[in-house]
């Protein structure tokens, strides 16, 4: 038994105007109360330090900038970093990066037990527009902010696991899993902020959004037989409603967690990272059963391409 005590903190809204040391001041009681829960690691969600500032256009890089950290840990963040370090847990969490050359990413980054830093991805599947769309209900501007992420799906060795990271809406998407499955993963863990309603259709409402998320997280799970921590930013930002219902999900593709409110909750959950090995070994055996012969247009196309020829 390889087991790992995994807290999800979501975390409820952070308003324009929170700063990041109040924000922080809200994980490290999310980490306090995982500390007395006997957590060895702690998921917090992606762009956790800030609000999700893609609903917002800018056009000012300068303004956009203050929206981004160039180093981690920083000033803001040092105490939580501080704190995991002396209860020995582990922390995962995302936020926007601007690297030393000027680029910019949607982030997540995982530590060990000591507070070092010891897996980096950058997300890939960026929703969204890049130009101010008058025909949305709200803006969501990832793509106008951020460049797909450049280091693909990294499998790391941590805490006697292979560790992997997906970014919200990464979390759609069959191929990121595989990817992550094809290196062996057996822990998955991901942060979203998911706004309650699609802004391009008011009748894809919470309940619809909350299935399609689950849905997508379990089968990503089951499907590649690892566990799977999805960690929400919830509640309302500013007038603008994010869902909750993080979950913690098994290797069988079961809900095992599922948050209950929309504010800052903790779901804890020990996970035994060698329930992962059952379905490795049979009905997901990649190398037993994969037919890489017939899956050429999964990497070799992007669209629909009809058989008639004609494009999607
Ligand atoms: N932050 C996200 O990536 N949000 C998307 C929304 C826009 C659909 C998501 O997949 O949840």
């Amino acid at each position: 038994m390889r087991e790992i005590v995994i807290g999800a903190a979501q975390m409820g809204a952070i308003q324009r105007a929170d700063t990041r040391e109040s924000v922080v001041d809200r994980m490290l009681i999310l980490l306090d109360q995982a500390k007395a829960a006997g957590c060895t690691l702690v998921v917090y969600p992606e762009l956790c330090l800030t609000t999700f500032f893609p609903r917002w256009y800018m056009e000012d890089q300068a303004e956009v900038d203050t929206w981004f950290e160039t180093e981690m840990p920083n000033a803001a963040t040092k105490p939580l970093f501080d704190r995991a370090r002396e209860y020995g847990i582990a922390i995962s969490l995302g936020y926007a990066e601007k690297t030393p050359h000027g680029r910019h990413f949607n982030t997540q980054i995982t530590t060990d037990r000591h507070a070092n830093i010891v897996g980096t991805y950058r997300k890939i599947h960026l929703p969204g527009h890049s130009e101010f769309d008058p025909n949305r209900a709200f803006q969501h501007l990832e793509k106008r902010y951020f460049e797909p992420g450049d280091l693909g799906f990294p499998v790391f060795r941590n805490m006697d696991t292979w560790m992997g990271m997906l970014i919200c809406n990464d979390r759609r998407w069959p191929e990121a899993y595989r990817e992550l499955g094809l290196q062996g993963v057996e822990l998955i863990m991901l942060g979203y902020n998911t706004p309650s309603v699609n802004s391009q259709n008011s009748d894809e409402g919470p309940e619809m959004r909350q299935f399609h998320s689950d849905l997508s997280v379990q089968a990503g799970a089951y499907q590649n037989s690892a566990w799977v921590v999805a960690v929400a930013k919830a509640g309302d930002e500013d007038g603008h409603q994010l869902n909750g219902g993080s979950i913690i999900v098994s290797p069988d593709g079961v809900i095992v967690q599922k948050a209950i409110t929309e504010g800052d909750e903790l779901l804890v959950h020990a996970c035994d990272m060698d329930a992962t090995k059952f379905g490795k070994e049979t009905i997901f055996d990649f190398k037993r059963h994969r037919r890489i012969e017939h899956y050429g247009r999964i990497t070799g196309q992007t669209g629909v391409i009809y058989p008639d020829g004609t494009k999607g």
